[in-house]
């Protein structure tokens, strides 16, 4: 072989190396769609979603079932195939096989909050999409993992589905019933309200010497928690309000008895209560706390029965942990003038 025909083949073999890691590149590029498109075939194994990525089902034959059946149709499915979705706002969620390249192919989803083997419903439907496509709905939480699972109740033939997203719609909001645990005895108190300041309401229930809050938790579970009491003067057989009278982040309790007011103080911390209750008889009704005379300090007020309404003005004192009894009891005299207007007379 001479000079000039070494270089030549030198020079075909260089191509043909290149022609060979082009047409490689180019392999790897036309797989790239496809792999990322397909499904997996268990709960540890949930492709992670793309919102607005059309992704192709080949065959639905994972041997994960999904399980609880969270949709119409019961139990019967055989496979499954997994993807999961985490959004990081308050979302909407939307997953649809209802495309038109799917045809009249019979899918089903289910969706979940949890761990894989033990998988809490958020979401599910069968037929809600044209024929028998699929349309599931559901409102989720930011930083909440949500598995969807589709199985094969119906059809393993393959399709394709999207998920898109929107910020929260109050169009499907819907309602679940859930057990709480609450304090149960003939004068209780209860409210919804966010004791702890950290956007998520609370469920408080009450009695003479207990405070029962279940703290709301991101993904809506509550965590219970009990603080012991006092023996309150007063319970509120009539009525309870919460308001942070003393502004230290933590909701303070007003119980409004058939024959007294008693208010529970959050401490400092938030993890009890301190008791502070009127020598006043008032017959509450109803209570609420607002700033009355709009001095920035929050103020009670309570519905008297038989008397005139009293009201609890906070005078900043009730700041400081030592003076926080030194509240001002004014009660006030309503009069109704012949038009019709209210006027008020402090006593
Ligand atoms: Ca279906
Ligand atoms: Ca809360
Ligand atoms: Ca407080
Ligand atoms: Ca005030």
């Amino acid at each position: 072989m001479d000079k000039l025909a070494a270089r030549t083949l030198q020079l075909n073999q260089t191509q043909t190396k290149r022609t060979m890691k082009q047409s490689y590149a180019l392999a790897l590029m036309a797989l790239a769609p496809f792999a990322r498109l397909q499904a997996q075939s268990s709960c540890a194994t949930a492709l992670t979603i793309t919102p607005g990525v059309v992704y192709t089902v080949d065959t639905v034959d994972g041997t994960d079932v999904p399980l609880p059946v969270c949709s119409s149709g019961g139990t019967g499915a055989n496979a499954g195939m997994w993807y999961q979705y985490t959004p990081s706002s308050y979302q909407t969620v939307f997953v649809s096989s209802d495309l038109t390249q799917n045809g009249n192919t019979d899918t089903r989803v289910q969706i979940y909050t949890g761990e894989c083997g033990n998988l809490t419903c958020a979401g599910g439907d069968d037929d809600s999409g044209a024929g028998l496509l699929t349309l599931a709905v559901f409102n989720a939480y930011p930083g909440v993992t949500y598995l969807i699972g589709w199985d094969n109740r119906y059809s393993s033939l393959g399709f394709d589905f999207t998920v898109t997203t929107q910020p929260w719609n109050p169009t499907y909001i819907s309602f679940t019933n859930q057990t709480v645990s609450t304090s149960s005895c003939s004068g209780c108190g209860q409210a919804a309200v966010d004791m702890n300041n950290d956007g998520y309401d609370d469920v408080v229930t009450v009695t003479a010497t207990n405070v029962r809050i279940s703290y709301q938790q991101p993904d809506g579970t509550f965590n219970t928690i009990d603080f012991p009491t006092t023996s309150a003067d007063y319970t509120p057989s009539w009525s309870m309000a919460a308001g942070d009278i003393d502004a230290n982040g933590y909701l303070d309790l007003l119980y409004g008895g058939g024959s007294g007011v008693t208010f529970m103080m959050a401490t400092e911390d938030g993890t009890g209560f301190t008791e502070i209750s009127g020598p006043q008889y008032v017959f509450s009704q109803r209570s609420n706390f607002v700033d009355i005379n709009n001095d920035g300090h929050l103020d009670a007020f309570v519905c008297h029965d038989v008397q005139p309404n009293v009201y609890y003005l906070n005078d900043g004192t009730a700041h400081s942990p030592t003076t926080k009894a030194a509240w001002a009891i004014r009660r006030m005299a309503a009069t109704t003038a012949a038009s019709g207007s209210i006027t008020t007379t402090t006593i």
